[in-house]
């Protein structure tokens, strides 16, 4: 073993920090994997976890220990790829901090402090987590994250009851956050909250997820739509649900919109996660769809299942057997990286493009919500196939 030395331990974080990513061999044609995570507790910097005076750290132990990397929003800004990341400490707390790279594959680095958050007076956050970073037309930088408080209505013997809310805050330099009021709505709850990018009739248009309890959303739940007048009043009166959960289909329990949606030739393209219920527990998938440029709250196409689960190494994690995404970047050139995190643990990329992603939403089978109509549209495939030979 090494010394437990300062020396080694940053010998070991930047040979860490600037590890190349490969692209991974197999590939579905729709994206493609890079094989190492590129965001994890052990890319949180030395000088959060350590306190490098030998005086007052004379075993040089870890004062602060990270658990991990997860759920990042981005954002493509000054030419980097910036991720907005959900950094959870070994105190079950987490917070954002910004992580930037120059291709958006590797070499992440966590800018030297966490974002603070300002907190609304007398109500302040308990726990915050899964930024969406959205370039809105007004000009500002939204950050829409959850924010969860103990439920004051619990018994006081719950000391786990929490209600969840999206909290808004602005920004123009990533670093300066203006802390918006939370979001009100007719729901008792609402997490994966996101704002959509462009005005629409002259307002802001949200994509809510409204749900009845803090992890069941009950009676609630689907992927709601609603308007906002003034972002610093963020008031949504009525919500539409858009894309609802169904019986039987990888979002049968609940689902949640991840990053702001994509806008192309054909339509805005849509990334969600879908979640079902197992005997090992919840199942966490990310899916996609596409709704119409006129009409936001139509779906004008959506492929049968999921677009992409955790692979095997991914299935292993703090909270196991879950894809969850929040952000993606598109490039100038119509590719698009897609950041997402496996198991509440660390965040990886895939890459696509536009023109593929446009591809899949609108050529590939939509559900039949039955085992026979599955079969069927396989042997519709068959035949097409022969008569191609
Ligand atoms: O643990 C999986 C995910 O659970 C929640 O997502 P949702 O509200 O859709 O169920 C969130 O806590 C999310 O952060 C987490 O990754």
């Amino acid at each position: 073993m090494k010394k437990h030395s300062i020396k080694n331990i940053q010998k070991r974080f930047a040979k860490l920090i600037s590890k190349k990513n490969k692209k991974s061999k197999c590939s579905n044609g729709i994206y493609t994997r890079y094989k190492n995570p590129i965001l994890t507790a052990e890319h949180t910097p030395i000088e959060w976890r350590y306190d490098l005076n030998p005086e007052t750290n004379p075993h040089l132990l870890e004062r602060i220990g990270m658990n991990a990397t997860f759920n990042a929003g981005a954002l493509k800004w000054n030419n980097k790829y910036i991720l907005c990341v959900r950094v959870e400490g070994a105190d079950r707390k987490s917070f954002f901090a910004i992580a930037e790279s120059s291709n958006g594959i590797d070499n992440f680095k966590f800018w030297d402090k966490p974002c603070v958050i300002p907190q609304i007076e007398g109500n302040p956050d308990t726990n915050v987590y899964d930024m969406r970073l959205i370039q809105h037309e007004d000009g500002w930088i939204y950050g829409i994250f959850c924010t969860e408080r103990k439920d004051t209505n619990a018994p006081k013997t719950d000391t786990s009851s929490a209600t969840a809310n999206a909290g808004i805050v602005r920004t123009k330099d990533l670093i300066n956050w203006e802390r918006l009021p939370d979001l009100v709505s007719n729901s008792g709850q609402q997490r994966n909250v996101v704002l959509h990018p462009e005005f629409v009739n002259g307002k802001y248009a949200l994509y809510t997820r409204p749900q009845d309890g803090f992890i069941d959303i009950g009676n609630g739940g689907g992927i709601g739509f609603g308007y906002v007048t003034d972002m610093q009043n963020p008031i949504v009166k009525e919500e539409t649900i858009i894309n609802n959960k169904v019986y039987h289909t990888v979002y049968e329990l609940k689902n949640g919109l991840g990053p702001a949606p994509i806008k192309t030739k054909e339509g805005w393209l849509h990334l969600a996660h879908g979640v079902r219920n197992t005997a090992a527990g919840l199942r966490y998938v990310l899916y996609m769809f596409m709704t119409d440029l006129e009409d936001l709250t139509k779906v004008i196409h959506q492929p049968a299942g999921y677009f992409m689960a955790p692979n095997y190494k991914e299935t292993l994690g703090d909270v196991s057997n879950v894809l969850f995404s929040n952000g993606w970047i598109e490039d100038a050139d119509g590719t698009i990286y897609i950041y997402y995190a496996s198991s509440d643990t660390r965040m990886h990329v895939a890459v696509s493009s536009v023109e593929k992603l446009v591809d899949y939403v609108m050529h590939s089978p939509e559900d039949t919500f039955t085992s026979q109509g599955s079969v069927q549209t396989i042997i519709d495939l068959v035949e097409r196939n022969q008569n191609c030979k």
